[in-house]
């Protein structure tokens, strides 16, 4: 089998890259080693910066997204008691973000491949990228029992935070950033409507806690825990209480609880791979680089990764010039670091941290009201929320 470029995985980054380039008449097949529903499965993220938006659109996948998704204006903080709201609109004048869930912009490119006619190849085994820096890389996978090779051009490693392509790269030709946070986000899913219009991060002595949605009637909420937690320890009730208790008390009166369908508990952690190109080997959203889920930032990076390598690709083949493709991890990580300093920063703010000491609480509780006096501060929040341009 032959193709221009394979990816390997079919989270968001591999079907939006797949879908542009399929969109490009540039030959690609994806492979992945699990299912569709798996892929499905996973509840992530919840809100799209406009570039990610404009991606689906170039996709011509983004049409559920625009019917069902929700705008969102701004969104609040929430501490001492209190609610301070942040006017995304106002302060970058006029960019917003939309409010619909990963899996169903993942459940809305997976379809919009299969009307395309594009190969995906699921529960393929052993995927394993080959000659990579070579300019004949190949891969081979394991399916029904024989082992297949694709050659290629090109291999995209979108295969995420524990992916083959990012361990197929000798060590020492990688330099690896890393910061883990003491505590994790418990999160559920629930058919209530959301407790507010908007979406409220909290700080409170007992912790973190975010009100997010999926819909006006599918609501999305975490709570920071810490790591030693067992799911099977929270009761919805539980849940319930301890998030109505972080939340100041005219939120905690209006919450409309119910039972849960879904609760699980994220790590949180910073990680940055450089560079994101070995050869003809592309690293590619949580393949290449982690964020706290602080900023909602994760899938955007993968987004804007994939809009940076797409672009090479189309002059690559287009206007026979490399200069896309290798420019492709500079660009990237350029994006890329100041998303991982905007997460850390909005975690480091909002987070109660085991070692939090006097000093580190005043500064925390400084930071905040700087926030809320200064439209300079607040538009810099603003635009890094919203997200920077690509
Ligand atoms: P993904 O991990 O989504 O997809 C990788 C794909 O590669 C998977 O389908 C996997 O099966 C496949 N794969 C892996 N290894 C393979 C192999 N060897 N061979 C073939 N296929 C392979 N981001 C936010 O913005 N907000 C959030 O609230 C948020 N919550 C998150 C919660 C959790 C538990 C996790 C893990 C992440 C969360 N994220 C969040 C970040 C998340 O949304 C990612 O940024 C996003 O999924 C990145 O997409 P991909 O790069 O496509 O990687
Ligand atoms: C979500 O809805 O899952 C969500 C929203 C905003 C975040 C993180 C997660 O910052």
């Amino acid at each position: 089998m032959r193709t221009k470029v394979v990816i390997i995985g079919s989270g968001p980054s591999g079907l939006l890259l797949g879908q542009l380039l399929t969109e490009a008449s540039i030959d690609n097949v994806i492979l992945d080693r699990v299912s569709q529903d798996y892929i499905l499965g996973r509840v992530r993220a919840g809100v799209l910066e406009e570039g990610t938006v404009g991606l689906m659109d170039r996709a011509r996948a983004g049409a559920r997204m625009h019917k069902e998704g929700l705008p969102h204006d701004g969104f609040s903080l929430a501490f001492d008691g209190r609610d301070h709201r942040i006017d995304l609109l106002h302060l970058t004048g006029g960019k917003r973000v939309m409010v619909y869930g990963q899996t169903e912009l993942t459940r809305d490119l997976m379809e919009h491949r299969e009307h395309s006619g594009a190969t995906t190849i699921y529960e393929a085994a052993n995927v394993e990228p080959h000659d990579f820096d070579s300019h004949q890389p190949y891969v081979t996978f394991e399916k029904d029992g024989a082992t297949r090779r694709i050659d290629c051009d090109f291999i995209a490693g979108c295969d995420g935070f524990h992916g083959v392509s990012r361990k197929s790269v000798p060590e020492t030709a990688l330099h690896t950033f890393e910061k883990v946070y003491p505590f994790g986000w418990l999160g559920i899913l629930a058919d209530v409507p959301p407790v507010d219009h908007e979406l409220i991060y909290a700080n409170h002595p007992r912790g973190f806690a975010l009100c997010s949605m999926r819909s006006q009637t599918r609501s999305r909420y975490y709570i920071q825990c810490s790591l030693n937690e067992k799911i099977e320890d929270w009761s919805d009730e539980r849940f319930w209480d301890e998030l109505r208790r972080r939340l100041p008390q005219h939120h905690a009166e209006a919450m409309v609880t119910g039972p849960s369908f879904e609760k699980s508990i994220a790590p949180l952690r910073s990680f940055v791979a450089e560079p994101m190109r070995f050869g003809r080997l592309f690293l590619v959203g949580d393949a290449a680089h982690i964020v706290p889920p602080t900023g909602a930032k994760g899938l955007n990076l993968a987004a804007s990764d994939v809009h940076y390598l797409f672009e090479g690709l189309l002059e690559h083949y287009q206007d026979r010039s490399n200069a896309g493709v290798d420019a492709y991890s500079a660009r990237a990580l350029a994006r890329v670091w100041k998303a991982v300093r905007f997460s850390w920063w909005m975690t480091t703010m909002l987070h109660r941290f085991p070692d939090t000491g006097d000093f580190d609480q005043r500064i925390q509780e400084a930071e905040l009201d700087y926030l809320t006096h200064s439209v300079a501060a607040e538009t810099a929040l603003a635009e890094n929320y919203v997200g920077l341009p690509f």
